[in-house]
Formats: C-alpha cells, sequence, structure tokens
C-alpha cells in the first residue's frame, strides 16, 4: 500500500507539473474550494515553494492621491459620491505631498509605492499630473503602481512611457454577482481596461472582494475570470470586504475567515507564478488568520497604518507579526544589485 506521503505526492502531481493554464474552468476552481482544508494548503503551499521563496513578502504602501467623490456607485466604497460614508471629496494632491509620502513609505521599507484616486477614469490632464508622479517616485527607487479607474489605450502608453510598473483594476467578483454591487461600470469596461494596460506593457494587478454576500459559486467565478485572463496578473490583490458604515454594504455578514483563506489558496493553485496580495481586511485579522493566508500562499501585504481610507495595521504590529513567522520583505532587483 502506499504511504500516506506519497498517495499526497501523486495528488498534487497534476498541478505540479502542468505548465501556467489561462483555461481554468469554474468547475475545476469550484472543486479546488471543495477540497479538505489540509488539502488545498498542502497544494498552495507546494506551488508556492515551486515559484517563491517561502518566506518572503513583497511590501507596498498605499496613498490615496484624490479621494472621495467618486461617480460610480461601488456598493462597498466609502468614496462613492452615492453612499454618505462621511468621507469629504477632495482634490488630487500636489506633487511635492505625493513624494514627501513615497519617501516616507520607502524609509519604513516599502518597495512599492500605490497611488489610489476616487475616479470613475481620468481626464487626459489628470493622467499627466499621475505621470509626473510616477517620474518622481521611480526616481525614489521604488517600484510604481496606479489605481485611476477606467483608462484608454493612449491613456495607457502615457503611464507607461512616464514609468509606470503596475496598473490596478479590480474584477472585484463573478460576473454574475457584479451588477448586484456596481450598476455604473460594466464588467466588460473592466475587462477592456485591462487589455489596455497589458498592451501597452504595464504589468497588470487585478483581484477582487470576498465577503460582499457573494456565494461560493462567485467567489470561484471570481477566481476563474482572473486566472482565464489571457495573461496571469502579475499581482493579485485578495481583499477581505472593509465593512464602511454609510456604505450599501455595511450590514454584510462577516466573513468566514477559513472561506478567506481557501480563496487566497485557490487564487495561488491556479495563478502559480502571480504575486497574491493578503490585500484589504487585515485591520480585522487576528495574526494567527494572516498567519494561515501566507501559508495558503500569499505573499504581498500593503504596509501603512490606512489603505486609502480605512484603517490598516499599524507598522509596529506588523514588525511585530513578520518577526513572529519568521518573514522577512522581499528585496527588488536593483536593492539586490542585480
Ligand atoms: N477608482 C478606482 C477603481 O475603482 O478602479 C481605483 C480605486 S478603488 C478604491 C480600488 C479597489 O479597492 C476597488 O476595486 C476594490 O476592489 C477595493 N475596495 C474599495 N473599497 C473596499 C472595501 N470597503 N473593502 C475592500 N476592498 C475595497
Ligand atoms: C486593492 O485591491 N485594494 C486596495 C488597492 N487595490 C487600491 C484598496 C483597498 C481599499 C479599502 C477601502 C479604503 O481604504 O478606502
Ligand atoms: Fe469609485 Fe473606485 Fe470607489 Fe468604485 S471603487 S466608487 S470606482 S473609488
Amino acid at each position: 500500500m502506499p504511504s500516506l506521503a506519497f498517495s499526497a505526492a501523486l495528488a498534487i502531481l497534476p498541478l505540479m507539473v502542468g505548465d501556467i493554464r489561462s483555461d481554468w474552468t469554474r468547475e475545476e476552481v469550484k472543486a479546488l474550494f471543495a477540497l479538505p482544508f489540509s488539502e488545498l494548503m498542502f497544494r498552495a503551499q507546494s506551488l508556492h515553494r515551486t515559484y517563491f521563496k517561502a518566506n518572503e513578502v513583497q511590501i507596498s504602501t498605499l496613498l490615496s492621491i484624490k479621494t472621495g467623490g467618486c461617480p460610480e456607485d461601488c456598493g462597498y466604497c466609502p468614496q462613492s459620491a452615492h453612499h454618505d460614508a462621511g468621507v469629504k471629496a477632495e482634490k488630487l494632491m500636489a506633487l511635492p505631498a505625493v513624494l514627501q509620502a513615497a519617501k516616507a513609505a520607502k524609509a519604513a521599507g516599502a518597495s512599492r509605492f500605490c497611488m489610489g484616486a476616487a475616479w470613475r477614469e481620468p481626464k487626459d490632464k489628470d493622467v499627466e499630473k499621475v505621470c509626473a508622479m510616477v517620474e518622481g517616485v521611480k526616481a525614489l527607487g521604488l517600484e510604481t503602481c496606479a489605481t485611476l479607474g477606467m483608462l484608454n489605450t493612449d491613456q495607457a502608453a502615457r503611464l507607461k512611457r512616464s514609468g509606470l510598473d503596475y496598473y490596478n483594476h479590480n474584477l472585484d467578483t463573478s460576473p454574475e454577482f457584479y451588477g448586484d454591487i456596481i450598476s455604473t461600470r460594466m464588467y466588460q469596461e473592466r475587462l477592456d481596461t485591462l487589455s489596455c494596460v497589458r498592451e501597452a506593457g504595464i504589468h497588470v494587478c487585478c483581484g477582487g472582494i470576498v465577503g460582499m454576500g457573494e456565494g461560493d459559486d462567485d467567489r470561484a467565478g471570481l477566481i476563474a475570470a482572473l486566472a482565464s485572463l489571457p495573461v496571469h496578473p502579475e499581482s493579485v490583490p485578495i481583499n477581505a470586504l472593509v465593512r464602511v458604515e454609510g456604505t450599501p454594504l455595511a450590514g454584510a455578514a462577516p466573513l468566514d475567515p477559513l472561506d478567506f483563506i481557501r480563496t487566497i489558496a485557490v487564487a495561488r493553485i491556479t495563478m502559480p507564478k502571480s504575486m497574491v496580495r493578503l490585500s484589504a481586511g487585515r485591520e480585522d485579522m487576528s495574526d494567527e488568520a494572516q498567519a494561515l493566508a501566507f501559508l495558503a500562499g500569499a505573499n504581498s501585504i500593503f504596509y501603512g497604518p490606512r489603505l486609502l481610507t480605512t484603517p490598516n495595521p499599524s507598522e509596529t504590529r506588523d514588525r511585530a507579526l513578520m518577526v513572529r513567522l519568521g518573514m522577512t520583505p522581499m528585496i527588488l532587483p536593483c536593492e539586490a544589485g542585480e
């Protein structure tokens, strides 16, 4: 009779030898979600170790460069002008203040600086201003990421010329559940923006949110949609809904932490070479739940006491967590002298 370890290795073989696939079906993804928890974790952890150093975590810091007053009606978002979450609409930040925040992020240990704007889509003159920010942040030796809403081909090309490394644009949930959450922008429009970003040669950061009242089928639908993009996003943020008072989703049922961990593990298995980011929602997560998320294959976090408008764990808490788990920040090739 084969040993237990042998049987486990056999069970994982098809996943470990397979090339990176972009033909994941929802049924296959659902089957992964349905695995016994330790089997799922074993597969995810094995693939994680195939492609990454298991104890390294990439550190990004977020800055809201244009807060509030957004014309979109995303049900989860405190920045939507359709909801009253007490977020004041502000103008686009000035360049020196952005660079000051980027310097502070670098000094605190971030390797990537992500600039977020509460826009449906930027105007061309906004893109010019963001390009100046990208150039300035890059000159500090940081990777750059922006999330500005929908982009057209020319805007994506302009951002690429400024040196933008990543563009974040999320699918958020399954195509079927999407309409329950957002009515002002179509799923297809999100896919179109992702194509423009990809065509421009900017790395894609694309993920979603768990805990909005979606069913198991929707979680599988989200991961299947991400994992069947022609090229997998280089970065996959998995957000746990931050339930903000005044938004339509403030009263969403609390998310079972194990369902969140499962989503991370399934993202890791289906997109084995992507960075999977344990994104929003860490403020309310125990150290133990976060440790499980890393074990499930998460290898990136947002670092710093604020996400865009909501709290994130303090640097002190995160540094203690890293020490507690023996994890180290991922070094960029340029920092390693390569
Ligand atoms: N306006 C741009 C857009 O929607 O693409 C960029 C900023 S928007 C805040 C970026 C992402 O943040 C959203 O796509 C969503 O996935 C995430 N997000 C916003 N509010 C959230 C919340 N309350 N909890 C978890 N994730 C959230
Ligand atoms: C992503 O997927 N999560 C980040 C980032 N991309 C821009 C944003 C989380 C926002 C959480 C709510 C807030 O702070 O306003
Ligand atoms: Fe606007 Fe983005 Fe918030 Fe939607 S998620 S309301 S597009 S800022």
